[in-house]
């Protein structure tokens, strides 16, 4: 019997893969971080979020949507939180949901620091340093970006505090494991870029201190629920919401080296396309990660299903996150196996949870 080629090398994707010993997945696929703005009053998980996941659970991790730490994280419209009691009880259905097919879920953990407005919150906006991002909130185009205000250093450990707690929190809703969202120009990736940390303290002005809030919220949030059950988005090509600098460069190869002398689930890259190149990192910024981390590397950005396995083969990277392809297809998996066609994804889909 002739054995497809396709078939037999798309295995790889299909093959369980162990990250450590806590969690192995059923396959290399994750699905992406998707902020859907579909969070119920008091920003609680929805039962019609719920269905939306499990009918997911195929997929080899699930990561959440963005989940706000608490609520001057906010930057969107109803994106859910998860530093209430009520937000957690709704965690519970849409892990449950995801638990009950066999799937296993992670929670984004999300803080946009000057990417929030007052309207959401009617409290101050802060971030690293007193710069303000130029443009208005997506959809929400009257609301102009202000000057944050610089955090104290008791207002930072406070966050760090309230990551853990968040963390904490998600593990009590049913989560697997969190994924902190250090990635896309949000709070953590603004102490990480000079073009927003022009702080003198202790958490900016050299590659050690600008990352010394990053490794803050790693190390206490797996001091509370292990470094295994621990995942980390970056971006350290800027790409969104912030400018990059060719400094940065040198804070992304202390971060780095610095996490390799911890344990974590994985990180994952967080861009949209993974073929922008950026100078100061010599190319791809999936490129740059795999050269400096040694540990599980997720990619993602434009990839298909054969695209991801090509780059695999090329040992890349690890896994692959599929974003957009999963909105449009709840059972992407299914097709990718079966080799049919996908229903192309459009922006128009966002208004929907299917
Ligand atoms: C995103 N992305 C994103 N990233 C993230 O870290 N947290 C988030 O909440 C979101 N939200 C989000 C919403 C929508 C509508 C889109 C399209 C994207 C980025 C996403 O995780 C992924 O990196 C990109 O979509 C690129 O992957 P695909 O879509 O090309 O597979
Ligand atoms: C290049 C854009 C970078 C965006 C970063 C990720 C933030 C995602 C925000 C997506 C907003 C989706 C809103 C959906 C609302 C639907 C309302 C009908």
């Amino acid at each position: 019997r002739i054995i497809p080629s396709g078939q037999t090398t798309m295995d790889t994707l299909f093959q369980p893969y162990r990250l450590n010993d806590t969690l192995t997945l059923a396959n290399r696929f994750m699905m992406a971080p998707l902020t859907r703005c579909m969070a119920g009053p008091g920003l609680v998980p929805t039962e019609q979020m719920a269905a939306y996941y499990g009918r997911r659970a195929d997929i080899g991790l699930i990561i959440s949507e963005a989940t706000i730490i608490r609520p001057d994280g906010q930057g969107y419209p109803n994106t859910p939180g998860l530093y209430s009691a009520e937000q957690i009880e709704g965690w519970k259905k849409v892990t449950g949901a995801v638990h009950a097919r066999g799937g296993k879920i992670f929670a984004q953990l999300w803080h946009v620091g000057r990417l929030s407005h007052p309207f959401f919150h009617n409290a101050e906006v802060l971030a690293p340093s007193a710069v303000a991002h130029e443009g208005t909130v997506p959809r929400m185009r009257d609301l102009v970006y202000q000057v944050p205000r610089a955090l104290t250093e008791s207002e930072i450990a406070q966050l760090v505090e309230d990551y853990a707690q968040a963390a904490a929190n998600a593990i009590e809703a049913g989560f697997d494991g969190v994924e902190i969202h250090g990635a896309n120009g949000y709070l953590i990736d603004q102490f990480l870029h000079h073009s927003s940390n022009l702080r003198t303290d202790s958490y900016g002005g050299s590659p050690e201190k600008m990352s010394r809030f990053a490794l803050e919220v790693v190390d206490a949030i797996a001091a509370r629920i292990g470094g295994d059950r621990t995942g980390l988005r970056l971006s350290p090509g800027a790409y969104v919401h912030l400018a990059g600098d060719a400094r940065d460069r040198a804070v992304f190869d202390h971060l780095l080296a610095e996490l390799n002398q911890r344990t974590l689930a994985y990180v994952h890259l967080g861009i949209f396309d993974d073929s922008l190149t950026f100078d100061y990192l010599d190319g791809r910024a999936s490129d740059y990660l795999r050269a400096r981390y040694d540990g599980h590397l997720v990619g993602v950005g434009n990839y298909s299903a054969e695209t991801a396995l090509d780059a695999i083969k090329a040992e890349r990277f690890d896994l692959i996150a599929i974003g957009r392809p999963l909105i449009a297809n709840p059972d992407y998996l299914a097709k990718v196996k079966k080799g049919e066609a996908l229903t192309p994804y459009a922006d128009t889909m966002l208004a929907e949870l299917v």
